[in-house]
């Protein structure tokens, strides 16, 4: 037998057993949420990168101490939340798949109120 098909045998369902057992109960009992703080800055968020693990709750707070109207979404994960003026609202979300997401607000992507969010497993 060669040696290196005998290690990725003898790996791989080490492996799979630490998947499955982090993935017990439900949810991924190994990550700790992760909290996150984006402020609406102009037409800005100054956190323009977000990096989660696959089940990880990220639990946003989202603050807007100017004066326009903003909106934070992830298509597929976020639906639109709204933000007034001098509002902090508070959401949560579990991404289950690994990738890259766009999130944005919807009245100002075109000036640039764009992030980043990357899963990774
Ligand atoms: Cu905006």
């Amino acid at each position: 037998m060669n040696t290196q098909r005998f290690l990725r045998m003898t790996v791989l369902p080490a492996a799979v057993g630490l998947a499955v057992a982090a993935c017990g109960g439900g949810g991924n009992a190994g990550t700790e949420p992760l909290a996150v703080t984006i402020h609406a800055k102009g037409a800005n968020f100054d956190v323009t990168t977000i990096k989660a693990k696959v089940n990880q709750t990220v639990n946003v707070t989202y603050m807007n101490s100017g004066t326009l109207e903003h909106t934070f979404v992830i298509d597929g994960l976020v639906p639109e939340q709204n933000l007034a003026e001098g509002q902090t609202i508070a959401f949560s979300f579990r991404p289950t798949a690994a990738g890259t997401y766009e999130y944005y607000c919807v009245r100002h992507k075109g000036a640039g109120m764009v992030g980043t969010l990357t899963v990774s497993r």
